[in-house]
């Protein structure tokens, strides 16, 4: 295939490649055929034309507010088990972006590793930006599962090892970001947390996340990782690009440099169907929210019959 280009960015010997694509080589039926209906990651350039600085976040979010993920600067330094919270999970705070901008400017945020981590932009200006909306139609991508979501946080940032029970699309908007991925197929080997976590934790903790830290291995705790570092692929996702990462597609995401960095994500519903069906990740998700259920019903009781009823009740859907 001559329109593909291929970067290679892994330095071992056990070398992965994820394919990068000139948008302008790529039709929708090409997209669906090599990669949708194989569930295969590609890395489309050419297509988005953005360069969504803080400024231009500013002009176009102002004053509405978002919830924002406190991670704080010591989290890395523990093993994940004994973390209380993870990913969607963490407590969150509301705040105008225009405060956050501020809070990036004044490196406060990067100082407490403050992200504004999958936020809708239904109900914002930058919602109708044709860059985003010709995503759809130029991959003959349909059936949205989610709004766009803005990803806006402070270079070094990581989020940590995961997988997603739906198809995703990453669009670099601002500065670059690394993606190191793994197959579907190294589950077992990435130790993800155990089901029986949510019968204890609700969905403060997911067993769609991962144990093992990829780019610091502890092989003593986690000897299987070795395996599953042999199926790891490394990109760099630069302004402009997507990166399409299929249902079940281990991600860890760092976001690079000094300065602000932004993305937009949105997931999709998994096609071809049968692509779902067969998937155990897909599987084990619903298995993971469904053990969440007692937790999280009794929390509602419990929230119910306290006085700040309202506050504990919106932290509850905040996490959903
Ligand atoms: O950009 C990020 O920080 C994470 C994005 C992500 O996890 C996703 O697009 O599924």
């Amino acid at each position: 295939m001559d329109n593909l280009i291929k970067l290679n960015l892994h330095e071992s010997t056990q070398e992965k490649e994820i394919a990068r694509v000139d948008a302008s080589y790529l039709t929708a039926t090409s997209f669906f055929e090599q990669y949708q209906k194989v569930g295969k990651p590609v890395i489309v350039i050419g297509l988005l034309k953005c360069n969504w600085n803080l400024e231009y976040l500013c002009q176009n979010l102002g004053e509405q507010e978002f919830l924002l993920r406190y991670y704080g600067n010591t989290r890395y330094e523990y093993d994940k088990r004994q973390w209380k919270n993870i990913g969607s999970g963490v407590e969150g705070q509301k705040m105008p972006f225009n405060k956050y901008a501020e809070l990036l400017r004044d490196r406060q945020a990067h100082k407490h590793d403050i992200y504004l981590a999958k936020c809708s932009i239904k109900n914002t200006t930058l919602d109708s930006e044709n860059v985003l909306n010709s995503i759809e139609e130029r991959l003959g991508l349909h059936k949205a599962m989610s709004d766009f979501n803005i990803w806006v946080g402070p270079g070094g940032h990581i989020e940590c090892l995961h997988f997603d029970a739906v198809d995703g699309t990453l669009m670099q908007m601002y500065g670059s970001k690394k993606i190191v991925l793994f197959p579907p197929s190294q589950m077992c080997n990435l130790y993800p947390f155990p089901l029986s976590i949510h019968l204890r934790h609700g969905l403060k903790l997911r067993s769609w996340f991962s144990q093992v830290y990829p780019e610091n291995p502890d092989f003593e705790a986690f000897p299987n990782l070795e395996k599953a570092l042999q199926h790891k692929y490394e990109v760099i996702l630069n302004q402009g690009e997507l990166l399409y990462i299929p249902a079940g597609w281990w991600h860890e995401v760092t976001a690079l440099g000094n300065e602000m960095v932004c993305s937009v994500n949105r997931f999709w519903h998994i096609l071809p169907t049968h692509r779902a069906i067969f998937s155990w990740s897909v599987w084990r998700t619903y298995l993971g929210n469904l053990f969440a259920i007692p937790y999280v019903l009794s929390s509602v009781i419990v929230a119910l019959c306290s006085r700040d009823r309202e506050q504990k009740l919106k932290k509850i859907r905040q996490m959903l």
